[in-house]
């Protein structure tokens, strides 16, 4: 059985995945009307693997005898200023799911719950892959400036993205 502590905790991380994926959606939306129609596919493939991170959640905490509570996710932005721009701010969100992860275990390990400190570890993991995988496409683009060659050849390597749901469950 989960504590109130520790289940309300996961709760509000259920809304940042779920917070997540609907920011993901509204970055895919904005590279949809600025034509770049590869950086839109994997961002939506992005969205997919932030539902993947919700749903573990609320597994767990329905396999622990606790009550998954769905809050109203804020509303993300609409318009960013650039292809760049998007993924630095995909960057910078990462990194606070990140510490919002450590966060967690920090209290997982203070209330001495070692089976959800255990859970957790599979998200510590996640996140070094959620910032490498960002922080490359950042790095590429940096490298390209405003080159529309480049451009076109980025939006064609991040349009080979495929969402497959098994690999990014752990399951
Ligand atoms: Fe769920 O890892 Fe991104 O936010």
């Amino acid at each position: 059985m989960l504590s109130e502590k520790i289940q309300n905790a996961i709760n509000r991380q259920i809304n940042a995945e779920l917070y997540s994926s609907y920011l993901y959606v509204a970055m895919a939306m904005y590279f949809e009307s600025v034509d770049m129609s590869g950086a839109a596919k994997w961002m939506n493939s992005q969205a997919q693997e932030e539902l993947v991170h919700a749903d573990k959640f609320m597994k767990y905490v329905n396999e622990r005898d606790g009550r998954v509570i769905l809050d109203a996710i804020e509303k993300p932005a609409v318009e960013w200023k650039s292809v760049q721009n998007t993924f630095e701010a995909a960057l910078e969100h990462e990194r606070k799911v990140s510490s919002l992860i450590n966060d967690l275990v920090t209290l997982a390990r203070e209330e001495s719950d070692h089976m959800t400190d255990n859970f957790l570890q599979w998200y510590v993991a996640e996140q070094v892959e959620e910032e490498a995988s960002v922080g490359e496409v950042v790095r590429k683009l940096k490298l390209i400036g405003d080159s529309g060659g480049g451009r076109f050849m980025i939006d064609n390597e991040l349009g080979q993205r495929i969402f497959n749901p098994a690999a990014n469950s752990g399951e």
